[in-house]
């Protein structure tokens, strides 16, 4: 029997997995259910500010957390923000780089790509939507008494979790936007993270505004995106 041995810690005991089989007719069933349900799913930069349950939202964190990551490191915080006051604070920092993005520092040809999405450097979502869930990347990790070690694949493995927790959001009727203001350094100061944590995105979660809209896209086809050999 091989032993899977962590690189900082003790070896995990292999213990039996055989969940049972999802007969066909089910898993059709469940999976075209889902496919169909995730089609509905939408990027929301437009928040009510009613409350939302925070159970949903813990759940939802608890599905990123199952993510797969590199060597089982987990390399992922999620803070999760209610205050206004914090909020408001993040929202203004946040628009202050965006006023500088907008107006010269993305360039042109960037400029261009978002025009289509109309997005601009207002950010009312950030203090619209009930919950701000700040996402870090451990880029490395960090021992009690100060000593680091290696993440690998840190950008892959919170780049899937942010994924589940996107479509968990979506299943339970939460809308979601990943928010990456740039440069995100101040979340870090903000939120006081330790010095092996860069935040990677912002997520603002709530219920969409009843005048929400969103841009009028059409996803690219099966065809488009998948090749068979
Ligand atoms: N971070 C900026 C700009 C921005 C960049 C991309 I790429 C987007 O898909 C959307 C926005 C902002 O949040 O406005």
């Amino acid at each position: 029997m091989t032993t899977w041995m962590p690189l900082h810690g003790h070896p995990y005991t292999p213990i039996p997995y055989h969940p049972n089989r999802i007969p066909v007719e089910e898993a059709l069933a469940k999976s075209a259910a889902f496919r169909a349900r995730m089609d509905e799913r939408r990027t929301v930069r437009m928040f009510s500010t009613d409350p939302v349950p925070e159970q949903l939202v813990l759940d939802a964190i608890a599905v990123a957390n199952t993510a797969p990551s590199g060597a089982h490191q987990q390399p992922w915080t999620f803070v999760l923000v209610e205050d206004p006051e914090v909020r408001a604070k993040i929202r203004a920092a946040a628009e202050a780089e965006e006023q500088i993005s907008y107006n010269g520092r993305l360039g042109e040809e960037w400029l261009s790509a978002l025009r289509p999405l109309g997005t601009d450097e207002h950010k009312p979502h950030l203090t619209d939507a009930p919950y701000l869930l700040v996402v870090f990347q451990q880029r490395f990790g960090l021992r009690p008494d100060g000593t680091t070690y290696k993440h690998y694949y840190g950008d892959e493995s919170v780049g899937i979790a942010v994924g589940m927790l996107l479509s968990a959001l979506h299943i339970s009727g939460l809308a979601a936007l990943t928010h990456t203001p740039s440069p995100m350094k101040f979340l870090g100061e903000v939120l006081n993270r330790p010095r092996n944590e860069k935040a990677f995105a912002v997520v603002p979660i709530g219920y969409p505004a009843d005048d929400s809209v969103v841009p009028d896209l059409v996803r690219k086809t099966m065809d488009q995106v998948l090749i068979r050999i």
